[in-house]
């Protein structure tokens, strides 16, 4: 899977990743959570960043001052991509990864960070039990307006805050439209949660329908509604903004080999 590693920074550390990270990153230093994407065209509707609350994320020194948040599993394979070893520090095993602190996605929850190309300037870091520790970085970014998990999570979220220990208006910042679709309109995921009548992010049978639809239908008749693009198709849009990103450098290629290997619109 040929995914697009977004760089998104962060503003202020949760009071738990405040603990965490003290002594063992510079005060100026830069560190960004890494989520992993298929779809760059839809980067501008970001409304949080989701981590698995049980899942253990290493905070990796990339160079002087920069860090990066993901899962090892990931650090080991950017190893392999060049993404921020030179050969002369590359690790030759897991252990040799420049890890400077480990802590389960739970720690970071509350943390606020500001997303490339986001509508919304500031987002928070929030959990969602549904993330795979094994498929792209671990960090996944919400797009409530066309990624119906992200939706049913966001929506969950809400309702159960003082379950899942978050500020309820953390979960209900507004969700910008950004692509239109002739069959589901400008919120294409919220409208396709609704007809499968989704209650929970657990309904995973037919919130892998949904995304399937939400997938063919955003990238073969998709419209993008905002951003540098817009009016252009989310065909022709999707690897311009790919580009741009990368160009910018707010982004990387990042290659999952163990991923499983679909041929689909992304
Ligand atoms: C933003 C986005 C916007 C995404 C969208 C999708 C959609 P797939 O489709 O199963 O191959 N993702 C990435 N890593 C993980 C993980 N570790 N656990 C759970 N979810 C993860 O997976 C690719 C998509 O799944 C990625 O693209 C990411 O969410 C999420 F509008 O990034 B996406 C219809 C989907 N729309």
């Amino acid at each position: 899977q040929e995914y697009t590693a977004l760089k998104v920074k962060v503003t202020e550390w949760s009071a738990s990743a405040a603990e965490i990270v003290k002594g063992k990153i510079e005060d100026d230093a830069n560190v960004y959570f890494i989520p992993a994407t298929l779809r760059p065209e839809t980067m501008y509707g970001q409304t949080a960043i989701f981590l698995g609350p049980k899942i253990p994320y290493g905070i990796f020194k990339v160079k002087d001052k920069e860090y990066y948040i993901v899962t090892k599993r990931a650090a080991w394979n950017m190893a392999f991509q060049g993404t921020f070893f030179s050969s002369d520090n590359f690790p030759m095993t897991q252990n040799e990864l420049p890890m400077v602190a480990q802590a389960p996605g739970s720690a970071f929850v509350g943390t606020s960070v500001s997303a490339p190309l986001s509508v919304h300037k500031t987002i928070k870091i929030l959990p969602m039990e549904t993330v795979s520790a094994t498929k792209g970085t671990g960090v996944v970014t919400s797009v409530p307006s066309d990624s119906p998990d992200d939706y049913a999570t966001i929506t969950d979220l809400a309702k159960k805050a003082e379950y899942y220990g978050i500020k309820k208006e953390w979960a209900e910042l507004e969700i910008p439209p950004i692509i239109e679709t002739p069959t589901y309109g400008n919120l294409t995921a919220p409208a396709l949660v609704k007809q499968f009548k989704i209650n929970s992010p657990k309904d995973a049978s037919q919130l892998a329908l949904a995304k399937d639809l939400a997938y063919s239908e955003g990238f073969y008749k998709g419209t993008m509604l905002v951003g540098e693009f817009k009016g252009e198709t989310v065909q022709t849009a999707k690897d311009k903004v790919r580009q741009s990103l990368i160009k910018s450098g707010a982004a990387f290629p990042f290659a999952d080999p163990s991923g499983k290997v679909v041929s689909r619109s992304g």
